[in-house]
């Protein structure tokens, strides 16, 4: 029997923000694009608990943000605080939790930059295992100065799950025969790979609850959604075989074009693209794999100059669709001042994919919505 938990930092980039002010500490703070007065592009990384109470969000446009902040200041609230983000210390902080966190495990897997599955087995009980991780969350707030919030369960499914049960500085321990009792009136929505898509798609069909979710039959979600059904037939039931593990494959698939002739012509780079990326969809496929983390792009200007962007997904990211929207992302700023500030003509574009799961892991990470 296996004990795993799951941690997450509480509200990240925010926090160590606060961390390194602490001025900022309880006031509603944004991070993420300039909100430029209103007419700002771009989205909210993240904000803290006081700016949701807002109604400011992850991935929300910050123009809607920054529209939510002027309404609550209207209202007599405290203005909120918009800041960029420094990446640099937020992985710095992220490496030091890490390794606090890999010291106390039998196994460790990194699964974003603010959050990690621990297999505990070898713990005598789950009591044990709740024991060890309040003293790594009381680690992290005396060294970091900040809080998370775990999950402790049978596997990773639940581990993740329960983690995001209590938020900020929970902890939700779901033993063996509490599986079903936690997950039955919990929205299906809480199942890492119900995206809004796929949710609206069960909810008219009647199914809202994993309650609800459990009694429909395996074939039937096949019919629906292919075979990501069975999977999630699978997940209804509490149930995950996949291990804790850091070991991704190492394989990548990738494939360049060189253009004919040097361009900047969006459109026919964009489809360029799209052609690319499901080939190197097809490929990832016929290797044996359902999907992958890291999606990377690189461009080669008229000059050679050569750049790389990549983006690495929380959830596992399962479809041609989803990779083509990634590569779009990480294209785009190749067209304007972000990365081409001169106007460079494009010589070769190309397409890669990177820590690919195999079909046999049940992907364990979060729905599929805009991640960072
Ligand atoms: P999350 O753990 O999803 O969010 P969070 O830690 O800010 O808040 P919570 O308390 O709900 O866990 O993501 C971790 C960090 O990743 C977050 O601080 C900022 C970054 N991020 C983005 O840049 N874009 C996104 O859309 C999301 C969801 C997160
Ligand atoms: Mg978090």
């Amino acid at each position: 029997m296996r004990i795993i938990a799951h941690l997450d930092m509480d509200a990240f980039y925010a926090a160590v923000e606060e961390q390194r002010d602490p001025s900022l500490r309880g006031r509603p703070v944004i991070i993420g694009a300039d909100p430029k007065d209103g007419k700002g592009r771009g989205v909210v990384a993240t904000c803290s608990y006081a700016a949701r109470k807002y109604g400011i969000r992850s991935a929300m446009p910050i123009t809607r943000a920054w529209r939510l902040a002027e309404a609550a200041k209207r209202r007599g609230e405290p203005p909120a605080l918009f800041l960029r983000g420094d990446h640099a210390l937020y992985r710095q902080v992220s490496t030091r939790i890490m390794a606090i966190l890999a010291a106390q495990a039998d196994a460790f897997e990194e699964a974003s930059i603010d959050e990690a599955y621990l297999d505990l087995s070898s713990l005598p009980d789950f009591e044990a295992a709740e024991t060890r991780i309040r003293a790594m969350k009381a680690l992290i707030r005396e060294r970091e100065g900040l809080t998370c919030s775990a999950g402790i369960g049978p596997n990773k499914l639940i581990a993740k799950i329960a983690s995001d049960f209590r938020k900020p500085d929970g902890l939700t321990v779901v033993t063996h025969d509490q599986v079903q009792p936690f997950l039955d009136p919990l929205s299906i929505r809480v199942i890492p790979g119900i995206g809004p898509k796929t949710g609206a798609f069960l909810r008219e069909r009647g199914i809202a609850t994993v309650a609800e979710l459990r009694l429909v039959e395996a074939t039937q979600l096949v019919e629906w959604l292919g075979k990501w059904g069975q999977d999630l037939h699978a997940r209804a039931h509490g149930i995950s075989e996949s291990p804790v593990s850091n070991e991704w494959e190492r394989k990548s698939v990738g494939e360049q074009e060189t253009f004919e002739r040097d361009t900047l012509d969006r459109t026919f780079v964009l489809e360029r693209a799209r052609v690319l990326a499901s080939s190197v969809f097809e490929r990832m496929r016929a290797d044996g794999f359902q999907g992958f983390r890291t999606a990377t792009v690189t461009v080669r200007f008229e000059n050679f100059v050569t750049l790389s962007r990549s983006l690495t997904a929380g959830p596992l990211v399962l479809t041609l669709e989803a990779l083509v929207e990634r590569v779009e992302q990480l294209f785009a700023p190749f067209f304007d001042e972000r990365e081409n500030p001169r106007s460079r003509r494009i010589r070769l574009i190309g397409v890669r994919v990177e820590k690919l799961t195999r079909a046999s892991e049940a992907p364990s990470q979060t729905p599929n919505q805009p991640l960072p």
